[in-house]
């Protein structure tokens, strides 16, 4: 994600910052400048059955990569950099408290952070909301067709409350932009179209994006580690990734079979 830039540009301003002050004299050779951090992200999915992420390292077919049990099979898996590192990791929502369990790194063991958060009926979207590098907690209320978003991973109230969607569509959240900053969008399961807002904020839709096929689930990610989020979907039937990137109608420039039937797809750079 752009987070992740932005966050290797300023541990390598901070690199440079300290070479500069430093003597001289001491004959130490100036230390290479770092390479950008790289943004790609890859496909993973959750498995409802056995509550165990499945994630890939590569956006190709093949055995996952990483294999996490984490969860229980009544949570909504989720994936996001919630300390800022620049590596996303694993979360889940539980509807039934409506409470956040997440993890700071792709293993086995109990959550870094816990959040209560919304209600049990609400749907969990995570982003970076503020663009400061870590992404954060959210929900979309179908009942109110209202988001709330958090800025921190912590139990409180909302910062941002709008209302935004129509009662058939599927939350998301992405830097359509690519200004560091995540916003919301909703991909509406009866025409198969994808909303995109660039401010978290009620509003028209700043982008309009018919995409997928009945019963596709909608997928947002970096794929080619340009500073942009686009739209995708994962295709139960056939297990299918249709990976796309650009925000705009056209064929899937990347096609993964991976996954199982019961599985939830997700999106991260996870290593
Ligand atoms: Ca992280
Ligand atoms: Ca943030
Ligand atoms: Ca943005
Ligand atoms: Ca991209």
């Amino acid at each position: 994600m752009k987070s992740t830039m932005r966050a290797a540009a300023a541990a390598t301003a901070a690199v440079c910052g300290a070479v500069a002050l430093a003597p001289t004299a001491s004959g130490a050779p100036a230390p290479e400048p770092r390479p950008a951090a790289d943004t790609t992200q890859t496909i993973g999915v959750y498995r409802v059955s056995d509550a165990t992420f499945y994630l890939r390292g590569s956006n190709t077919p093949g055995q996952a990569d990483i294999t996490v049990q984490y969860g229980a099979f009544i949570d909504t898996p989720l994936a996001g950099d919630w300390n800022g590192d620049g590596i996303d990791t694993i979360g889940t929502f539980r509807p039934g408290n409506g409470t956040f369990y997440l993890r700071d790194s792709n293993t086995r063991g109990n959550a870094d952070a816990v959040a209560r958060f919304g209600n049990g009926g609400d749907v969990p979207i995570v982003g970076d909301w503020d663009g400061n590098g870590t992404t954060t907690i959210g929900v979309y209320r179908p009942e109110n067709r209202f988001f709330y978003l958090r800025n921190s991973n912590t139990t409180g109230p909302a910062d941002i409350t709008f209302a935004w969607g129509n009662a058939a569509d599927v939350p998301i959240a992405g830097d359509w932009d690519g200004d560091g900053t995540t916003t919301i969008g909703t991909y509406r399961v009866p025409n198969q179209t994808f909303y995109l807002r660039n401010s978290n904020s009620n509003g028209p839709a700043d982008g309009t994006v018919k995409y997928g096929a009945p019963a596709d689930t909608p997928l947002v990610g970096n794929w080619d580690g340009d500073p942009y989020d686009t739209i995708s979907t994962y295709r139960v039937p056939n297990m299918t990734f249709y990976l796309r990137n650009a925000n705009s109608p056209g064929n899937a420039d990347v096609t993964v079979q991976y996954g199982g039937p019961t599985d939830v797809p997700l999106a991260g750079n996870w290593s």
